[in-house]
């Protein structure tokens, strides 16, 4: 695809971060996956990236980040956020209101009306470093619930370029969404955008049977591929756009020497175990105590399995400054001594337990060497560790088992074993399913996983969701033939994709 003008992604965060150690301010990657996500559309165009440089405002700071873009197809436009701003905005109303109203929490969240009040106005600073960069071809793609009202700020500050917003987490059904103070004002503010993209079928209903219910003057139109919908004379394109990652570069870091050997060594050191592997960011989503729970019944159900399973628990540190994470990380915490301390014997520990960052290698080191990826959310936008650990699965021979509430669950549940993360014995269930599966079975069912991530690629999805954004424009004609990278229609439904097993 060609975008005539430039790419202008706004995210909460940049892709580097600007962080004051003694001596002064130092560069650093930043954590988070978009980085990673978008780098295979900036290889065929450039623009500003703008967000949170995690650090104040400096001269230097800017000096650093002006430093960063060299060689880069990009450049950084830093939105300065004081220390309040930040506890107000991103641990508070993003991340104390949103993601546990979104993640179907209710009771989580903490309904602070001074949050409400930065969050307008940290948006509207978004929005206004968004147009000192663009001019009126270029296209801005707004990324996640941080910046769900920065589509109204745009439209006052006068912009008259595309603008898309794609939402990386769940949208809510309305019984749950109306909860929201807020909630027409953001409803209403999102319908600013020319495009939004949700992560499944799902999410993209329950948005629009909330403005059914909070903005019933808006209209929905079925068009396809996506759908419309019109308020006040405006029209917002709305689809469905599965995230996915960079398969072919996953697989063949995966396949390299440096991580057969890795995986082999730690297969041994682990005598050569059934290893079931959890990776997450620390976080109640993440299902991570149902998980443990769920090994414990299966040891306890099935007393032939001890000795012969591991469960390998790497646990991201995330948020650490809200207290409901701390809380999480001391009842994991608890119930992994417990269930070791009831299980444990000479030779087999039945949960090991990691809690901190992976280099990218011992990640795929772990995926690669793992027989299961157990991945029990209780809710998620998508969960990219399942489609990563089946790219890294080059032996065909791993099999996953996923929450039929974690978004990818609607692209790989016919490969896949699917589990409802509160049924705790059904998850048990899974995991001995698993442990006795027949060869050819494992490797059938990793066959079509790897298919279906192979062939919508983060690649697909990027463009999938720029060529529909660029569509809205009235003087953009959709592009005639699809490049080899769109075998699949701009937002065809994750249903669509589903393949059964031969
Ligand atoms: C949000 C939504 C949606 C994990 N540990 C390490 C590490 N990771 C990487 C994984 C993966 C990413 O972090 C986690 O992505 P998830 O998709 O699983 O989850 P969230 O962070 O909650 O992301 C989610 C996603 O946005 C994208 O739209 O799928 O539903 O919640 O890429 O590989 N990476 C490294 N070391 C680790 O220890 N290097």
């Amino acid at each position: 695809m060609t975008l005539e003008g430039r790419l202008i992604v706004v995210s909460n965060r940049l892709p580097v971060e600007v962080k004051h150690r003694g001596g002064g301010p130092r560069l650093s990657r930043s954590a988070g996956g978009l980085a990673t996500a978008l780098d295979s559309i900036w290889r065929f165009t450039h623009g500003s990236w703008v967000g949170w440089a995690g650090s104040a405002d400096s001269e230097r700071a800017n000096e650093l980040l002006a430093k960063a873009a060299r060689g880069r197809p990009y450049g950084f436009k830093a939105v300065p956020l004081s220390r309040d701003e930040i506890s107000k905005f991103y641990s508070g109303f993003a991340n104390e209101i949103i993601w546990p109203l979104f993640h179907d929490m209710p009771s989580r969240c903490n309904f602070d009306p001074e949050y409400w009040e930065v969050y307008q106005r940290v948006n509207r600073r978004f929005a206004q470093a968004a147009v000192e960069v663009t001019n009126g071809k270029d296209v801005i793609w707004a990324h996640d619930y941080h910046l769900m009202l920065m589509g109204r700020y745009l439209r006052e500050a006068g912009k008259m370029t595309t603008a898309g917003f794609f939402l990386h987490i769940p949208f809510p059904a309305p019984d749950i969404f109306e909860k929201l103070p807020w909630r027409k004002t953001i409803l209403k503010s999102l319908l600013q955008y020319d495009m939004l993209g949700f992560q499944t079928d799902r999410d993209r209903w329950n948005f629009v049977s909330c403005l059914e219910r909070i903005v019933p003057e808006a209209e929905s139109l079925r068009e396809d591929p996506c759908m419309s919908v019109v308020l006040e004379g405006r029209r917002t394109r709305v689809g469905t756009f599965p995230i996915s990652i960079a398969f072919e570069e996953f697989a063949n870091h995966a396949a390299s020497r440096d991580v057969e050997v890795l995986s082999n060594q730690f297969r041994h050191e682990l005598s050569n175990k059934f290893l079931v592997l959890g990776v997450d960011r620390l976080d109640y989503t993440k299902g991570i105590p149902e998980r443990l729970r769920a090994f414990r019944i299966l040891l306890r159900r099935y007393p032939e399995l001890r000795h012969r399973v591991t469960l390998l628990q790497v646990v991201v540190p995330s948020r650490e400054e809200i207290p409901n994470y701390k809380d999480l990380r001391r009842e994991v915490e608890l119930l992994v001594s417990q269930i070791n301390g009831e299980f444990t014997e000479g030779g087999w520990v039945p949960i090991h337990y990691m809690h901190r960052n992976l280099t990218r290698k011992q990640l795929l080191t772990y995926y690669r060497a793992a027989d299961i990826a157990l991945i029990t959310s209780l809710k998620d936008g998508m969960n990219l560790v399942a489609k990563e650990f089946c790219a890294a699965q080059v032996d065909e021979m791993g099999v996953v088992i996923i929450s039929e509430f974690a978004g990818a669950s609607a692209e790989l549940q016919h490969g896949a074993i699917v589990v409802n993360p509160n049924d705790l014995a059904g998850i048990a269930e899974a995991i001995h399913r698993a442990c006795v599966m027949p060869v050819e079975e494992k490797r059938a069912r990793m066959r079509l996983l790897r298919d279906i991530v192979r062939t919508y690629s983060v690649q697909n999805w990027a463009e999938a969701f720029l060529n529909a954004a660029l569509s809205t424009r009235p003087d953009v004609q959709p592009k005639e033939a699809p490049t080899e990278h769109e075998a699949i229609p701009l937002t065809t439904p994750p249903g669509a994709r589903e393949q059964k097993i031969a």
